[in-house]
C-alpha cells in the first residue's frame, strides 16, 4: 500500500513537472487578449500561432452563424494603440461580437483622448452586406476588458463590397490613469449574404489615444490605407481566378 502511494505521488510530482514546463515555442504569456465571439485567446498562449509579443494571430473559429477563418491583432503597449483584423465566411445572417484588449499602457499620458474607427471589406460584385459598431474605452483601474470608464462613441461603419463606410468616433478628454487598459469591442452584423463569386468579407478596427486636443487621429489615415492595400489585393485575386 505505501508503495501504491509512493509511486502515484511521483506520478503527480512528473504530471506537476510536465504543466509547469514552458511551451518550446512561446516564452512568456503576454498582456494581449482577443475575444472572438466568446473565444477568448491570450497572446503567446496555445491559441495564438504568432510568437511575437503583442501579437496574437489565431486560426479558425466557428461561430455558428459565421468562421472566422483567421485573425490578426496586435497591441503597442506601452503606446497606446490596439488593432484587430478578421477574415470571415458566412453562414446565415446575424450579429456577433469581437473584442480585444490590453494593460499597462503608459503612452500618451493623460490628458488623453480616445478613437475608435472601423472597417468592412467584401466582394466588389454583389458581395456580402453588412453593419458595423465599434467603441473603445479607457480604464483608469488599468483592468483588463473594463468597459465602465470612458468610451468613445458609437463608431458606425459598413460591409458594402469594396464601398463601406469606415465609422469612426472619439471619446472626452480623459484626465487620470497611468497605467491604464484599453479595450474595443466591436459588433458585425450581417444583413444580406454575398450573391457573386467572393462570399467572404474581412472586418478591421483600430483604437489609439492621442494627446488632447490633437484634432486628427493617425489611426484614420493607416486604415484608409490598408483600405487602399487590401482594396488592391481583393482586385489581384480576382484577375487571378
Ligand atoms: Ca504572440
Amino acid at each position: 500500500m505505501r508503495n501504491q502511494w509512493r509511486g502515484l505521488a511521483v506520478a503527480a510530482m512528473a504530471l506537476g513537472v510536465v504543466l509547469m514546463a514552458p511551451s518550446p515555442a512561446h516564452a512568456a504569456l503576454g498582456t494581449l487578449w482577443v475575444d472572438i465571439g466568446g473565444t477568448l485567446c491570450q497572446d503567446n498562449a496555445g491559441c495564438d500561432s504568432n510568437p511575437a509579443n503583442g501579437v496574437v494571430v489565431t486560426s479558425s473559429v466557428p461561430l455558428g452563424t459565421v468562421t472566422v477563418n483567421g485573425s490578426t491583432s496586435s497591441s503597442g503597449s506601452p503606446v497606446a494603440a490596439l488593432t484587430i483584423t478578421t477574415g470571415n465566411t458566412p453562414v446565415s445572417l446575424g450579429s456577433y461580437t469581437l473584442r480585444i484588449s490590453d494593460t499597462g499602457f503608459t503612452t500618451p499620458p493623460v490628458p488623453l483622448q480616445l478613437a475608435q474607427d472601423v472597417s468592412g471589406l467584401s466582394g466588389p460584385l454583389n458581395g456580402v452586406q453588412g453593419t458595423l459598431a465599434a467603441k473603445g474605452c479607457f480604464s483608469a483601474t488599468n483592468t483588463l476588458f473594463d468597459v465602465s470608464g470612458t468610451c468613445t462613441g458609437i463608431a458606425n461603419g459598413t460591409i458594402n463590397n469594396l464601398a463601406g463606410v469606415i465609422g469612426g468616433s472619439t471619446s472626452g478628454v480623459i484626465t487620470a490613469g497611468t497605467p491604464y487598459a484599453l479595450t474595443s469591442v466591436i459588433v458585425v452584423n450581417i444583413t444580406q449574404l454575398a450573391t457573386g463569386t467572393n462570399k467572404n468579407y474581412q472586418v478591421s478596427a483600430d483604437l489609439d489615444a492621442v494627446p488632447a486636443g490633437v484634432p486628427e487621429p493617425a489611426g484614420v489615415a493607416l486604415l484608409g490605407g490598408l483600405l487602399v492595400v487590401v482594396a488592391g489585393g481583393f482586385r489581384r485575386k480576382l484577375r487571378r481566378s
